[in-house]
């Protein structure tokens, strides 16, 4: 279902997706609370979809990698301090954008479903939760009730296999 044998993979009668991006946006097309029918709108919403696939999730799990996986290795502990400064640099300019608005566009997306999963990748570290503004917009996202449901829904999945086993 998914060429490089990763999740997330998505099924729906004969049609099987997979990347996030392209599943989000696939199912963001059938609401207007997600995803604008504007055409303009929708062209914003989609490129900070992007923009958190592209733009700020590679410098994140690029930090985290070093953290989760190689923390005790020579070569992280040389390359992290940089890492950091980069994640934060971008960081500090997507908490400028959100200054002066709730959400990355006029009001929720499904960008901000996508890119608040991607700041969620740092929650081992305070990188976020230094920064107010992000912080504030973070937590707004993950308090909304169907982020909630959404969530224990997907955690209910790992616990039941692990009561399982
Ligand atoms: N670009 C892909 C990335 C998918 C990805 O990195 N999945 C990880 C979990 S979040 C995975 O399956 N890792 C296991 C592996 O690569 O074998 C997407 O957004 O769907």
């Amino acid at each position: 279902m998914q060429p490089f044998g990763q999740v997330p993979a998505y099924e729906e009668d004969d049609l099987v997706l997979f990347e996030s991006g392209a599943i989000l946006l696939h199912i963001a097309d059938r609401s207007e609370v997600l995803m604008p029918s504007d055409s303009k709108a929708r062209a914003r919403v989609t490129a900070w979809m992007f923009a958190a696939l592209n733009s700020i999730e590679p410098h994140i799990q690029n930090l985290t990698a070093i953290d989760l996986f190689h923390a005790e290795e020579d070569w992280a502990k040389k390359r992290r301090p940089a890492a950091v400064k980069f994640a934060q640099t971008r960081l500090a300019a997507l908490s400028d954008w959100l200054d002066s608005r709730d959400y990355l566009e006029d009001r929720f997306t499904v960008a901000d479903l996508l890119m608040t999963t991607v700041l969620r990748i740092l929650r081992h570290i305070d990188l976020v939760t230094q920064m107010p503004t992000l912080e504030a917009y973070r937590l707004r996202c993950e308090t909304r009730p169907a982020f909630k449901k959404a969530l224990a829904a997907q955690m209910a999945d790992f616990s039941d296999k692990a009561s399982a086993a």
